[in-house]
């Protein structure tokens, strides 16, 4: 009989903006790294890329663009990097990804511009690869306006955020059961979230032979 191929784990962190992704991916990160395991972080927008400095100026207000545009350039991002996401979690490597897909869609479909529907807005990304667990940081809008640096990029408005979020708990309940999809209270102190992450993350700590899906 023969065995099936362990890979790496994709995990993925999302959030509002200010929800603490960066901190806890990293947290996460060195956890993993402790218990011996290999692991890659990506981050999205990837403002690195050619691609990824036509985001960066929008973000910063220092370009305008329509605003199918700029989702495509997002999901493109996402594409640019698919490929060796898929090649590290095959080699044994476990990517930690801060953003993705569903980022994608939340803030695009927020916009609530003509023609783009929440459908619309999921379509350039089928096909992705598909995180084995997310764990959505949900983060109260008094904590998010608290912390540091909040309001200087586009959609760092509180009413703009609140209908991230709607979107945000739309994916989770579409997701569905199996989907691995987990919300964690992001108000709490870096290192309650950092342990709650842990308790979720850690039966994939040594890898899976689950084949790696595709989005949606
Ligand atoms: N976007 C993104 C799209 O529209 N479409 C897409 O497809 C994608 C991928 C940029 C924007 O792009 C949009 C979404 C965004 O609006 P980004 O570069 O990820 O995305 O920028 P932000 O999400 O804004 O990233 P931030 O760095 O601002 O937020 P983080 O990573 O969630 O938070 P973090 O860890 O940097 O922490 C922010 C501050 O809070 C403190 C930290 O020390 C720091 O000062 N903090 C806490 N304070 C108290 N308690 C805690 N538990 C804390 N955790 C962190
Ligand atoms: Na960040």
């Amino acid at each position: 009989m023969s065995e099936r191929k362990v890979r790496g784990a994709f995990i993925v962190v999302e959030g509002l903006d200010r929800s603490g992704k960066s901190s806890q991916v990293t947290l996460l990160e060195e956890h993993l790294k402790a218990e011996g395991v290999a692991v890659r972080l990506v981050k999205f927008p990837d403002r690195t890329t050619p691609i990824g400095k036509l985001i960066d100026s929008y973000l910063r207000s220092e370009s305008e663009m329509d605003d199918r545009s700029i989702h495509l350039l997002f999901s493109a991002n996402r594409w640019e990097l698919a490929k060796s996401i898929q090649d590290s979690l095959e080699s044994g490597t476990t990517v930690i990804c801060d953003r993705y897909a569903f980022s994608g869609i939340a803030f695009s479909a927020a916009k609530n511009a003509s023609g783009m529907s929440y459908e619309w807005c999921r379509g350039p990304d089928i096909a992705l690869p598909a995180p084995d667990i997310t764990l959505f940081l949900a983060v109260s809008p008094e904590q998010q306006r608290a912390r540091g640096g909040f309001g200087e990029e586009r959609y760092e408005k509180a009413d703009f955020q609140e209908r991230v979020e709607h979107v945000f708990e739309r994916i989770g309940v579409e997701m569905g059961d199996g989907s691995r999809w987990f919300a964690v209270d992001a108000d709490q102190r870096k290192e309650e979230v950092a342990q709650e992450l842990w308790r979720l993350v850690q039966p994939l700590a040594k890898g899976t032979d689950r084949p790696l899906g595709r989005l949606w």
